[in-house]
């Protein structure tokens, strides 16, 4: 299940959060120019509506499922299998975010697709009831192998408790027994059928690694998996219990790397020049990698510390290293803007999520951003080539070379600095892609900087002064 395929000359892929389904049925054009393989989307299923949340309809009740209807706030079945068939037509996959571990919190109340649910009793499985799956107390693990007296995760030291026990009160399934898992399996199988190419796998640290697989091995359509596990070190469970099924999300990338672009906790770009399994990351070919995602960048899920869209000129600096480097599949984050962490993506009074308009104050759209997409293009022209002619200054200035396809160079040191590289390029004339819309000359649109001559021995002269809007220069071929 690690492998994935994407469309030839892609290998990027993209998670609209919170987008509705038919505004990705209608980019899914537009993301195939601009080099993307796949979209990560939303949580399909029924979940959970928090009308009297406050805020109200927290992007979190998605988290919450009710049952495995398709129907959710990005819209219903229809609108979902149309999105599909229109991204697969464009050669764009769909990669469902799966929440499997648990249904809701407790409480009772009524779904997205008009189900009832009830979370029951808080410390026992009394008066759970789920009718549209249908589960009842019997599918959720409780006292009999979950070792917490609340019934909740208290202690993260505790593999029992992490698996077995409630995740912030959220009812926990019983994946060790085969009905549970067969209705998880057969969710998962219905949108395989529709056309789904892979699948996020929600609090994967949360299931046991033998549960999953016998999930996985049910599956029929070889989907690509990736498994949400965040270990950011000082835990027993770890990254590596799940790479034998498939991909595993690297949270200690994004962590690292917003240091080193940011020279904080003792680190600098020089560091990066062995970015990787080197730094106790798992292997490169095991490992989905992003500089922030939907929870961290509100401080949920292991948050704090990573770069995000509100510090944009960092942001594109940790964006484009990860875009120009050879580890990990990479996933580009695409937001709408907030200031409460649990408010939802942009909307009526109601809870119905407006049409996206990237730009307009409200969806930030970092994947349309052209630092962001030229450098999937970089990344794209580069797949398979090796780093080859690194140099940096020791502290925040960097350059290499990825074969003889692609240069970039970083400068984010207080000052500005000049340097004659070898950039491995063939001799020619190349626009700068950050700051230019094309590749080759004439370099126009954006904020072009114009083009570099690079010479029969491959080398050329850049400048990056700490006043530009974007410390980056980056070109291939
Ligand atoms: C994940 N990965 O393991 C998701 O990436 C993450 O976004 C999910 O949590 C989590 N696992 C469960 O699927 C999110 C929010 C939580 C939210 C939860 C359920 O980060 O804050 O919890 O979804 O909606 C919310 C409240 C909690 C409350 C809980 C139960 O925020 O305060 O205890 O609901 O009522
Ligand atoms: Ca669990």
């Amino acid at each position: 299940f690690g492998g994935y395929s994407c469309e030839d000359g892609r290998d990027v892929m993209v998670h609209l959060f919170e987008w509705k389904w038919s505004d990705i049925a209608s980019n899914c054009h537009r993301l195939a120019q601009l080099g993307y393989c796949a979209v990560q989307v939303s949580p399909p299923h029924e979940h959970a509506v928090y009308a009297n949340n406050d805020p109200p309809y927290p992007w979190w009740q998605r988290y919450q499922p009710v049952s495995y209807i398709v129907t959710s706030r990005s819209g219903d079945e229809a609108a979902f299998q149309n999105m599909v068939s229109t991204c697969n037509a464009a050669g764009v996959k769909i990669y469902v975010d799966t929440v499997i571990n648990h249904m809701t919190a407790g409480g009772s109340g009524t779904g997205s697709a008009g189900s009832s649910w009830n979370g029951g009793d808080d410390y026992t499985n009394i008066g759970q009831d789920y009718p549209s799956v249908p589960f009842g107390p019997g599918d959720f693990n409780g006292a009999d192998n979950c070792p917490s007296s609340s019934g909740n995760i208290d202690d993260y030291q505790n593999v029992d408790q992490v698996r077995n026990c409630r995740l912030v009160g959220l009812r926990d399934l019983r994946l060790g027994d085969d009905y549970p898992r067969d209705m998880v399996r057969g969710y998962m199988q219905k949108v395989i059928d529709w056309g789904v190419a892979g699948f996020r796998i929600d609090a994967a640290k949360h299931m046991w690694p033998g549960d999953l697989g016998s999930i996985y091995g049910g599956l029929s359509g070889s989907p690509f998996i990736y498994q949400e596990v965040i270990d950011q070190g000082g835990e027993p469970i770890t990254a590596g219990e799940y790479t034998s099924m498939g991909r595993v999300t690297e949270f200690k990338y994004g962590l690292s790397l917003s240091d080193c672009v940011r020279a904080a906790n003792g680190q600098k770009l020089a560091y990066l020049s062995n970015f990787g399994e080197d730094w106790g990351f798992i292997g490169g070919l095991s490992a989905v990698v992003f500089v922030d995602n939907h929870d961290n960048q509100r401080g949920h899920g292991g948050g704090g510390g990573v770069l995000t869209h509100k510090e944009p000129r960092d942001y594109k600096v940790a964006n484009a290293f990860m875009l120009a480097w050879p580890y990990g599949y990479p996933r580009v984050m695409s937001s709408y803007s907030f200031e409460n962490a649990d408010a939802g993506p942009p909307s009526d009074g109601s809870g119905n999520t407006n049409d996206v308009q990237c730009f307009d104050g409200d969806w930030v759209c970092e994947h349309e951003w052209r630092q962001i997409h030229n450098m999937v293009g970089l990344h794209n022209a580069a797949v398979g080539e090796p780093v080859a002619n690194w140099w940096d200054n020791g502290n925040m200035a960097i350059a290499f070379s990825r074969g003889a396809k692609a240069f970039v160079f970083i400068n984010k040191e207080e000052f500005s600095v000049t340097q004659t590289f070898q950039t491995g390029l063939p001799a020619g004339e190349y626009c700068d892609v950050i700051s230019c819309d094309g590749n080759l000359p004439p370099c126009t649109g954006g904020e072009c900087l114009g083009s570099i001559s690079v010479d029969d021995a491959g080398t050329a002269t850049v400048t990056i002064s700490n006043t530009d809007t974007d410390p980056i220069r980056a070109y291939h071929v």
